[in-house]
C-alpha cells in the first residue's frame, strides 16, 4: 500500500497542559488517521531503553525526567508519508526557536524549549518500526511495515 506508519508520542507537558485536543485535531486535519492510541506512565527503564541513542548525552537524565513525569499519550499515525509530514507538522526540536521559524508547528503552539518541546516523531523508517514495536508489541511486522497481509 501507499500507506505508512509513524510513532507520536504527546510528551507529559503535553497532556497534563489540555494540548491533546489541539494536537488530535491538527493531526486529523493534515490527513492523519490514528492507528492506534494509548495512554501509557513511562518508567525510568523504559524511557532509557526508548531514547537509547541519547544514552551519553548530557541532557539524558533530565530527559528521564521529564518524561516520567507524567502520563504521555503514544499513538502510531498513518498517512503516506506520515514519518516525514509528522515531523514537519511537529516542527523542530526547540521549541523556542520553532516559535520564530516555525510559528504554525506543534512545538511552537504547546512547547516549551528543546527538551519540553510537547511531542515526539520517528526520524526515520527504521526507527518508526522499532519505535512502534516498542510500544504496540501486539502488532505484526508485517502491519507495521504496511505490507499487506495475506
Ligand atoms: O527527534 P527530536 O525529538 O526532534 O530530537 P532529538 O535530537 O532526537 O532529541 C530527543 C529528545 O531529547 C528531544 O525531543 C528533547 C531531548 N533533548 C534535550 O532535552 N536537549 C537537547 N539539547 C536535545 C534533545
Ligand atoms: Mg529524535
Amino acid at each position: 500500500t501507499k500507506t505508512e506508519k509513524t510513532l507520536a508520542i504527546i510528551k507529559p507537558d503535553g497532556l497534563l497542559g489540555n494540548h491533546t485536543d489541539d494536537i488530535k485535531r491538527k493531526i486529523l486535519e493534515n490527513g492523519f488517521s490514528i492507528f492506534r492510541e494509548k495512554i501509557v506512565q513511562l518508567d525510568e527503564a523504559t524511557v532509557k531503553r526508548f531514547y537509547a541513542e541519547h544514552s551519553a548525552k548530557s541532557f539524558f537524565s533530565s530527559l528521564i525526567k521529564y518524561m516520567t513525569s507524567g502520563p504521555a499519550l503514544v499513538m502510531v499515525l498513518e498517512k503516506d508519508n506520515a514519518i516525514a509530514d509528522w515531523r514537519a507538522l511537529m516542527g523542530p526540536t526547540d521549541a523556542k526557536k520553532a516559535k520564530i521559524t516555525h510559528p504554525h508547528s506543534i512545538r511552537a503552539k504547546c512547547g516549551l524549549d528543546t527538551e519540553k518541546n510537547c511531542v515526539h516523531g520517528s526520524d526515520s523508517t527504521k526507527s518508526a518500526q522499532r519505535e512502534i514495536f516498542f510500544f504496540f508489541k501486539e502488532l505484526s511486522a508485517d502491519v507495521i511495515a504496511d505490507h499487506d497481509e495475506l
